[in-house]
């Protein structure tokens, strides 16, 4: 595939990019989190999506090295901004499972200087269906390091609700398929469940894909959610942008 022989130019020729979206604190009102998201610019092609990159990479045993320039990426990014903002980095299930991650991330915190509680680290359910007693290993030893997990896209896979509880797990990010035509005809219930259980449970609450200021007052109504991520804050932006918005609001 052509992709291929690009995709392992394309780190040493620098062609990736991290994009960053904040998450709100609906408390404070202020960023918490900015969430780095992969970008690549092709020479050819434009910027490729990460949806396209990621199987790639995993398919040519490339997302290790990839994998690993973006934690670092993001962890020396991070340091750049006010202390009070955290960096999420999303990991793949392969790069999640490699058996070095713990090492990975602890070099990445050493190399950047950043303090593990202001890394955050998210992964999807996908990561959690395999070996799960050596996967709650890994989210212990990460957890022991200071850093969070964030399980991503809850709602759009198995959706076991037994991974709240089943595995140490620091924040939920409720998939943007939750609020589709809520503002509408659909009942907030099921949403409103999830965050409160979640919450309950003594975890975060994010709610993904806000672009409304109905959804952002649906959500926030009743207490559980407690960060709030989508366009209606910003669309994710390049890091020079993301700086001057973190320097504007803190
Ligand atoms: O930013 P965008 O909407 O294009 O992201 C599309 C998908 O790609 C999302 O599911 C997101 O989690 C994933 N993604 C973005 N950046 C990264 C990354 O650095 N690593 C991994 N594993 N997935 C990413
Ligand atoms: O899987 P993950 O949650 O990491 O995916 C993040 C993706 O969602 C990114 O590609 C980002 O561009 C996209 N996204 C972020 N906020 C919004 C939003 O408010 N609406 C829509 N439609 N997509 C969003
Ligand atoms: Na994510
Ligand atoms: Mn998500």
């Amino acid at each position: 595939r052509i992709l291929e022989l690009d995709l392992r130019k394309a780190l040493a020729n620098e062609e990736f990019e991290l994009f960053y979206q904040p998450l709100i604190n609906l408390k404070s009102g202020k960023v918490s989190t900015c969430e780095a998201l992969l970008r690549w610019n092709h020479p050819a092609r434009g910027t490729v999506s990460p949806v396209d990159i990621i199987p790639v990479a995993e398919d040519m045993g490339l997302i290790v090295d990839l994998g690993r320039w973006i934690l670092r990426k993001a962890c020396m990014e991070c340091m750049k901004w006010p202390e009070a903002v955290s960096v999420a980095v999303n990991f793949s299930p392969q790069q999640f499972h490699q058996r070095d991650v713990l090492s990975e991330v602890r070099y990445a915190l050493e190399v950047s200087g950043l303090p593990a509680h202001r890394l955050e680290i998210e992964i999807t359910e996908s990561s959690l269906l395999h070996n799960t007693e050596l996967t709650h290993d890994v989210l212990s030893q990460l957890r022991s390091l200071g850093v969070r997990i964030s399980l991503d896209d809850f709602g759009t896979g198995y959706s076991s609700l037994s991974y709240l509880h089943n595995f140490p797990l620091q924040k939920v990010k409720i998939d943007r398929s939750f609020l589709e035509g809520i503002d509408s005809d659909r009942p907030l219930t099921l949403l409103r469940g999830v965050a409160r259980l979640s919450a309950d449970l003594g975890m975060s609450v994010v709610v993904e894909g806000i672009e409304t200021n109905e959804q952002l007052e649906l959500i926030s109504a009743d207490g559980a959610v407690t960060e709030a991520q989508g366009y209606l804050f910003s669309r994710p932006v390049p890091a020079v942008r993301i700086r001057q918005l973190l320097n504007a609001s803190h």
